[in-house]
C-alpha cells in the first residue's frame, strides 16, 4: 500500500487562495480531523465550507472536497483543502496532515500515481507537464494534444498492427513449410510497411514540433553599423542592444525573443563583420559566423543609404546556402544601394516595416501550415524512441527473407516493447522517476 501524501498544488507566496492535494489511503481520515466542519459527510465530489485547523488553537475559514478513489487525478482518495493563499496558513494545514500521518510528496509524485494507477499514459502525463510549462498557444495546442491522448493512440494502434503481424507469424511458426514461410513473410513485410509510413509521418513533424518547443533561432548579421543592434531593439520594442554610430560597437552576441503568432523567435544580434586588428572584436566576429551557420535563419542587413561595398558582397557570399532574408536598413534615408535581390525595406531607427519584416521571418519558418488538431512531436524522448522504431522496422524489411520466421517474431516483439517506453507500458523505472522529477511539487 502507497502511503498518503501531500503538497501545496498553487505557487507557494501570497494570493487570494491555496490549494493543498491529499491522495492516499489515509486522506479522507486525516481531513476529518483537521478539517471541522459539521455536514462534513465525506459524500464525494462536494465541497464543504469549514474551519481548517492550523494549530495552536487557530484555524483558518476554508473548502474541502473529497475525490473517491479511483474517481480522482492519482485514482487514489484525494482531498483538496482551499485555505487563504499566503506563506504560512497552507504550510501549517501541511504540518498538521503531516502530524496525522500524511508524507510530504516529491515532486511529480501525485502525476506519478496517476500513471501507476492507470489513469493516465506516461505520454499523456509529458503532456501534463508540457501544459504547465507552456508560453505560446502552439506550445498548448502540441500539450494539450498529448494529453487528450491522440499520441497514445496512434502508438497503441500502431502496436495492435504489431500484435497482428506477430499472432500470424506465431501460427505459421507451426507449418515450417519453405511456401508458406514465404508467403507469410510477403505478407509481413506489406503490413510493417503500413507501420513504417506511420512512423515516418509521425517524425516527419518533429522538425515543426522543436520549433514549437524551442523557437526558431534567428542570427541578425552583417557589416558595422548598418543597423543590426538597432533592427534587435525595434524587433523586441525595448532597448536590449547598445546603438550608437561608432563601427564595432557590438561585440558580444545580444539576445532577445519575441512570441509571433503562437510561436518563439529568439533573435541574436551580432558584432559587425570587418577586418580589424582589435583582438576583442575579433572575437566577437568569429562568433557571429559561427552563429550564421547555426542559426535556423539569418537576417543580413545593408544600409540602404550607401553603395554595396566588398564586405557587404562577402556577406552576401556567406548566406547563399543558408535560410536567410536580405534586410535593406535605413530607409528612411535616401537610396544609394545597387542591390537587385529579393529583400525586404525597414528603418530599424523609426520602427518602419518591422511588422512586415516579421511576417516573412514567420513564412519562411512555417509557410502556412496549420497545427491545432494534428499530433506535432515536441518531446525529444518520443522523437527519439520513433527514430529507433523506425530503425528496426528498416532492419527487420531489410533482413526478413534471410532469417528464420522465430527470429522475424523476436525482432517484432523488440519494436512492440520500443513503442511502449512512449506509452510507458513498457518503460523501465529510471525512465519514469526521471520523467516524474520534472514536474513541479503538488502535481
Ligand atoms: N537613419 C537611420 N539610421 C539608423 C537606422 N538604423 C540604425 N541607424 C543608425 O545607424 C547607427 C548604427 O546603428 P547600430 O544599430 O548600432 O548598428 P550595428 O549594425 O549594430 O553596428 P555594430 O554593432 O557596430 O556592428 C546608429 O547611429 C543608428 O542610430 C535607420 O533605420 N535609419
Ligand atoms: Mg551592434
Amino acid at each position: 500500500m502507497l502511503d498518503t501524501i501531500i503538497a501545496q498544488a498553487t505557487p507557494i507566496g501570497k494570493s487570494g487562495v491555496g490549494v493543498i492535494r491529499m491522495s492516499g489511503e489515509k486522506s479522507l481520515e486525516i481531513a476529518k480531523q483537521v478539517f471541522l466542519c459539521k455536514n462534513f459527510v465525506s459524500k464525494p465530489n462536494y465541497m464543504y465550507l469549514g474551519k481548517i485547523d492550523i494549530g495552536q488553537e487557530l484555524s483558518d475559514l476554508g473548502f474541502c472536497v473529497y475525490f473517491k478513489a479511483p474517481h480522482s487525478y492519482t485514482g487514489e482518495d484525494v482531498i483538496e483543502f482551499q485555505c487563504h493563499g499566503g506563506m504560512l496558513v497552507a504550510e501549517k494545514i501541511i504540518n498538521k496532515c503531516v502530524e496525522k500521518g500524511a508524507r510530504r510528496a516529491l515532486a511529480g509524485e501525485f502525476s506519478k500515481r496517476a500513471f501507476l494507477n492507470g489513469k493516465m499514459s506516461l505520454d499523456q502525463a509529458e503532456g501534463v507537464i508540457d501544459t504547465i510549462n507552456a508560453e505560446t498557444e502552439n506550445q498548448l495546442k502540441a500539450s494539450s494534444n498529448l494529453t487528450k491522448g491522440n499520441l497514445f493512440k496512434e502508438v497503441n494502434k500502431m502496436q495492435e498492427s504489431l500484435t497482428d503481424v506477430l499472432s500470424e507469424v506465431e501460427v505459421n511458426l507451426d507449418y515450417p513449410e519453405h511456401d508458406i514461410e514465404y508467403e507469410t513473410k510477403e505478407n509481413i513485410l506489406t503490413k510493417l510497411n503500413k507501420i513504417l509510413i506511420d512512423v515516418e509521418n509521425l517524425l516527419i513533424t518533429s522538425s515543426t514540433g522543436l520549433k514549437i518547443k524551442n523557437g526558431i533561432n534567428i542570427a541578425i548579421v552583417g557589416k558595422t553599423n548598418v543597423g543590426k543592434s538597432s533592427l534587435l531593439n525595434a524587433l523586441l520594442n525595448y532597448e536590449q542592444a547598445i546603438v550608437t554610430d561608432i563601427e564595432g560597437t557590438t561585440r558580444d552576441i545580444v539576445t532577445g525573443s519575441i512570441e509571433y503568432k503562437g510561436f518563439i523567435f529568439n533573435f541574436f544580434d551580432t558584432a559587425g563583420i570587418r577586418q580589424t586588428k582589435d583582438e576583442i572584436e575579433n572575437i566577437g566576429i568569429l562568433k557571429a559566423r559561427e552563429l550564421l551557420q547555426s542559426s535556423d535563419i539569418v537576417l543580413l542587413v545593408l544600409d540602404s543609404s550607401k553603395e554595396l561595398n566588398n564586405q557587404d558582397k562577402e556577406n552576401l557570399e556567406l548566406i547563399k546556402n543558408k535560410k536567410s532574408i536580405v534586410v535593406l536598413n535605413k530607409c528612411d534615408l535616401p537610396s544609394k544601394i545597387n542591390f537587385n535581390g529579393d529583400c525586404v525595406k525597414i528603418s530599424a531607427k523609426q520602427n518602419l516595416f518591422t511588422e512586415e519584416l516579421k511576417e516573412k521571418i514567420y513564412n519562411l519558418s512555417f509557410g502556412t501550415q496549420n497545427i491545432a488538431n494534428q499530433i506535432i512531436l515536441t518531446n525529444s524522448r518520443h522523437i527519439e524512441i520513433l527514430k529507433e522504431v523506425k530503425e528496426l522496422l528498416n532492419n527487420l524489411q531489410n533482413t526478413i527473407f534471410d532469417v528464420p520466421l522465430d527470429c522475424v517474431s523476436l525482432d517484432i516483439k523488440t519494436v512492440w516493447e520500443k513503442l511502449g517506453e512512449i506509452t510507458g507500458n513498457t518503460a523501465n523505472e529510471s525512465i519514469i522517476d526521471k520523467i516524474f522529477s520534472k514536474f513541479c511539487l503538488g502535481k
